[in-house]
């Protein structure tokens, strides 16, 4: 399938000292991002400098302007113009979008920050776009050289176009709302974007914007028109092609922050220009942030910071594998997908234009999973987070809007209030503290209860809600949003629910009696083996599970239908949970290697759907082998990862995590087919029963990072916190002679040394620590300890 004249090389390569993905050529298949961060404000931004920023909500407050889905693609973005003063001709940086392209051009994406090295003209850039700690600004940090032997005048331009803060409503209002927005020039060589426009949501949250250099400005421009002019755009703004910046402001109209900025280099000389793009709440805090940024120095230590907080977040969990490509991704690139997804939930992405996604509650509820080993805290905040979204009868809402203040998306999914379950269990195994459990969270709609009453409630809202068959109803829908479409009499019922609400209630049977409520486990599992008894038995379909029961009564997941026979979800959930019987199990992961698995990736069902269950009302409208039809939905494969793992087939589960690392199936599909970029996981690829098949689809705000990130090092390399200690269970590739992983566990630093001399998959023959042999395989917390070393011997 592989087009031969492509070599990823040439597009790309992998820095791992300086934990970067570094680009040869601007001209990828798709923008390839990377998220600029502080928790506060934030940049999109691609290698080729295409990018949108935004405080706390793209959907409220997005700051710049990025046209989705329009050609050219990937515009607009924080550009940089550096013009010859004396020829006139003037290229960008970031390659984009200037006609005229440097004669050499590299970018890279690193921890938090995009850099730019290029060159034309005997004039060298390095541009650095990071937002740094310190203040809520994207920085522009600029260093020129004069590499010729004259001396050279340079107009310097910082160009970013604004857009209406409330991206819907400017598509839908703009025509009058642009006039309640200003750009003005600021007595401190700044342009202050103000956003006036009436009936927005948080009027009195809306933060001011401003754009400043920490140099004199030679001019500058408010008013998109006048810098751009007519029938041009950014590849030949007016400004800079007749005689630079005109000095407008703008009271109305299509807004933008242009400065020019006059710079002279002797030859060889270097000079640095940093822009700032940021927010403050007042002109007072204004005049404070731009003091603040033109402070000696204030670059270099932003910098510093950022990159120190990263190596300190990262250093939580390091491995040395026999695999490169899986070392870089757990080490580097799959925790910091994973944090990002954490902040953004599936908000805003090239994919998704960030305008009406919010927080979804099963998303986030999963994607905290992969935060907890690395800053336990923010995991905690996330899940009061999630719970002050919980009513009391122990529903939740679907997606809500924390900063936005709009109504949530109310719909009740079978699922989505069970998921929390795990992510406490999660952080208390981490933590080896309880107490969290004995927090007290609002409800949604009144009065307050511990962590562990509303885990309790969740589990109630279920129990109270089984169908005719005694699963878990369907409702709205389960994790596959789809299946909606076969339960909206309310009828349906959910198997794949059940073996999840399995897993939570083995969860519930350890933290009840932690929660000082040892009365409530018989509950649980009384439960538990009620479900488990109807999976195995009406949930079992001869080769594998059963996925639902539609609202007519019949089976989804079924050899006897044409369409649809067999669900992934089902089957890898059924060892997940426990419940699946020995011989089932297997059976079942055996159809899923055979019937499901290609060399990219698992299929999510199989066959596509076309015409099942009613030609005139088929289960989904997607296309044979794309999005949540017979896709390799990547999300759902980290499941199987665990599922092989749980079953100790350890070659198995090693294929299927290996076969959707980014770089791997980017060059296994070739990379013009699958697109999108290899450093980051993408939700899905088209299935082998589309003509793309392939085709990467929906990168970075994936549920896949959290869930890839907990098979590999939790399954696979098998280090996995329990409430005990830390477990040790690998379950490898038998060829692997070991692997080494240091891991900060409750203070202490784990360095462990696994030694598979014996080469086996599955199996801890003995474990020392400090050269003490240890009972078990469940090492302890060892409080007061700095670091201990373990040998494990499978
Ligand atoms: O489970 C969902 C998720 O919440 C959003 N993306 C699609 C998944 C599968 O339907």
């Amino acid at each position: 399938m592989r087009y031969e004249h492509e070599t990823p090389e040439d597009y790309y390569s992998f820095r791992d000292e300086a934990k970067e993905v570094e680009f040869k050529r601007h001209d990828m298949p798709t923008p390839w991002m990377n998220y600029l961060s502080n928790g506060t404000f934030h940049t999109m931004l691609s290698h080729a400098g295409g990018g949108v920023a935004f405080y706390k909500s793209p959907q409220i407050w997005r700051i710049t302007r990025y046209r989705f889905f329009h050609l050219p693609t990937d515009r607009s973005g924080p550009y940089i113009y550096v013009q010859d003063a004396e020829s006139g001709s003037y290229w960008c940086p970031t390659y984009e979008p200037a006609l005229n392209k440097p004669q050499a051009w590299t970018s890279a994406h690193g921890m938090g920050y995009t850099r730019f090295e290029a060159c034309s003209e005997g004039v060298s850039a390095k541009t650095l776009y990071f937002v740094g700690p310190f203040e809520n600004s994207l920085i522009w940090n600029l260093t020129l050289t004069n590499n010729s032997s004259v001396v050279k005048t340079l107009n310097v331009y910082a160009y970013a176009e604004f857009g209406m803060m409330e991206f819907m409503r400017e598509l839908q209002w703009q025509c009058y709302n642009k006039h309640q927005v200003s750009v003005m020039y600021h007595g401190q060589e700044a342009l202050v974007y103000k956003y006036g426009v009436e009936n927005q949501p948080k009027p009195e949250e809306t933060p001011l914007v401003y754009f400043m250099a920490d140099r004199p400005l030679h001019s500058y421009d408010g008013d998109r028109d006048a810098f751009i002019g007519s029938y041009r755009s950014e590849s030949n703004p007016a400004a800079i092609e007749q005689g630079g910046c005109t000095g407008s402001t703008l009271l109305g109209g299509d807004p933008c922050g242009a400065l020019q900025v006059k710079l002279t280099l002797q030859p060889g000389e270097t000079r640095t220009v940093n822009f700032f793009l940021g927010t403050a709440m007042s002109e007072a805090e204004i005049e404070a942030a731009m003091a603040c940024s033109r402070e000696k120095d204030f670059v270099a230590r932003s910098f510093q910071a950022l990159s120190g907080s990263w190596d300190g977040y990262l250093e939580a969990w390091n491995c040395e594998l026999p695999d490169p490509d899986a070392q870089r991704m757990i080490n580097i690139w799959n925790p910091y997908q994973a944090q990002r997804n954490f902040l953004f939930s599936r908000n805003i992405s090239f994919y998704a234009t960030g305008t009406f996604r919010g927080v979804g509650y099963r998303d986030t509820a999963q994607d905290a999973l992969a935060v907890v080993p690395f800053d336990a805290e923010a995991a905690k905040d996330k899940v009061r987070l999630l719970l002050g979204q919980q009513y009391r009868d122990g529903h939740v809402n679907h997606y809500f809007f924390p900063h936005e203040g709009w109504e949530p998306v109310t719909s009740i999914h079978s699922d989505d209030h069970l998921w929390t379950a795990l992510s406490v269990w999660d952080i208390l195994a981490e933590t080896g503290d309880a107490s969290f459990l004995q927090d007290r969270i609002p409800f949604y709609d009144g009065g307050e209860a511990t962590v562990y009453e509303h885990l309790k409630r969740a589990i109630d809202f279920t129990a109270s809600r089984l169908g005719p068959n005694g699963f878990p109803l369907m409702l709205r829908s389960d994790w596959n949003d789809q299946l909606f479409r076969v339960c909206r009499q309310g009828k349906g019922e959910s198997i794949w629910t059940a073996m999840q609400l399995g897993m939570v209630l083995l969860r519930m049977q350890e933290l009840a009696p932690l929660a000082g409520h040892p009365e409530d486990t018989a509950g649980y599992t009384a439960m538990y083996e009620e479900q488990q008894r109807l999976v195995n038995s009406l949930g079992w379909d001869g080769k594998w599970f059963r996925r639902a029961v539609m609202d007519d009564g019949r089976f989804l997941g079924t050899a006897e239908h044409e369409e649809a026979q067999i669900w992934l979800n089902a089957q890898t959930w059924a060892t997940l949970s426990g419940m699946a019987e020995p011989s089932k199990a297997l059976q079942a992961m055996d159809s899923v290697r055979d019937i499901l698995d290609t060399e990219l990736g698992i299929k999510k069902l199989h066959p596509s759907i076309t015409v099942f269950p009613d030609p005139a009302d088929p289960l989904t409208n997607y296309n044979k082998g794309t999005g949540e039809n017979g896709a390799v939905f990547c999300h759902a494969n980290t499941w199987a990862i665990i599922a092989e793992c749980m079953l100790g087939r350890g070659d198995l589960a090693y294929k299927y995590y290996r076969q959707l690392l980014p770089n791997v199936a980017m060059e296994q599909a070739g990379l013009s087919r699958y697109k999108a970029e290899p450093y980051v996981y993408a939700s899905n690829l088209f299935g082998p029963e589309s003509d793309k098949f392939g085709l990467a689809n929906v990168s970075w705000l994936t549920g896949t990072a959290a869930w890839m990130y907990v098979a590999v090092t939790q399954y696979i390399l098998g280090i996995k916190p329990v409430l005990e200690g830390l477990s040790i269970d690998p379950c490898i590739p038998a060829e692997w002679p070991g692997f080494s992983v240091t891991r900060r566990f409750r203070g202490c630093r784990y360095e462990i040394k696994v030694n598979n001399s014996s080469r086996s998959s599955k199996g801890v023959q003995e474990i020392r620590v400090d050269g003490q042999k240890l009972e078990g395989n469940v090492i302890p917390a060892y409080a007061g300890k700095v670091s201990v070393q373990v040998e494990v011997i499978m």
